[in-house]
């Protein structure tokens, strides 16, 4: 990130996920691409957990992680560096709900609602998904203990909580 900018940073948090191709290598790649962009560092990651497909599930397990991201970009610029990042593996997602190469979801942008058709914040569904919650609250817990606790507390009360198996630990 430059550090020239007198940009206020924030921190914002990403999920990503990828059951297509070598998945590991599209998570890593996207968070190294995601920290050429200017004004954007990646400052946490969580371990990597393998999850059983959520929506369509006749598809293979994905993997799931979190990032924390500080950023001087507004909510609207992380996503399209985002987008750009998803574009520049050559995202193929050929169902909806089905498998991809790499998804990136803007999770949290500080404490930032939005509710416009480019983007919601918080995510609309990101408290439903264990494959989310569990790798967030792992890295939030550091920065933000009662985000962790409040993210917890969603996560006790899913009726649904898919297979989500720490795969590798955070580096
Ligand atoms: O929402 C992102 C794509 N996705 C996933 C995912 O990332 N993990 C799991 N376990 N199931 C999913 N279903 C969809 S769609």
């Amino acid at each position: 990130m430059s550090t020239s900018s007198a940009e206020p940073s924030v921190y914002a948090y990403i999920g990503l996920g990828s059951n297509m191709g070598d998945r590991e290598q599209y998570l890593r790649r996207s968070l190294e691409l995601l920290a050429e962009r200017p004004g954007v560092r990646i400052t946490r990651q969580s371990g990597i957990y393998e999850t059983e497909p959520v929506g369509f599930v006749d598809q293979d397990p994905f993997l799931n992680m979190s990032a924390e991201v500080e950023t001087t970009l507004p909510p609207e610029g992380l996503l399209d560096a985002m987008l750009d990042v998803e574009r520049q593996l050559g995202r193929i997602r050929e169902i909806r709900w089905g498998p991809r190469t790499i998804d990136l979801d803007l999770l949290l942008y500080g404490q930032a609602e939005r509710s416009s058709d480019f983007l919601q914040l918080p995510h609309p569904r990101m408290l439903e998904r264990a494959f989310v919650l569990v790798p967030l609250i792992e890295i939030a817990a550091a920065r933000d203990p009662a985000l962790a606790e409040w993210l917890h507390e969603h996560l006790e009360k899913l009726d649904r909580k898919e297979g989500v198996c720490l795969w590798k630990k955070a580096q």
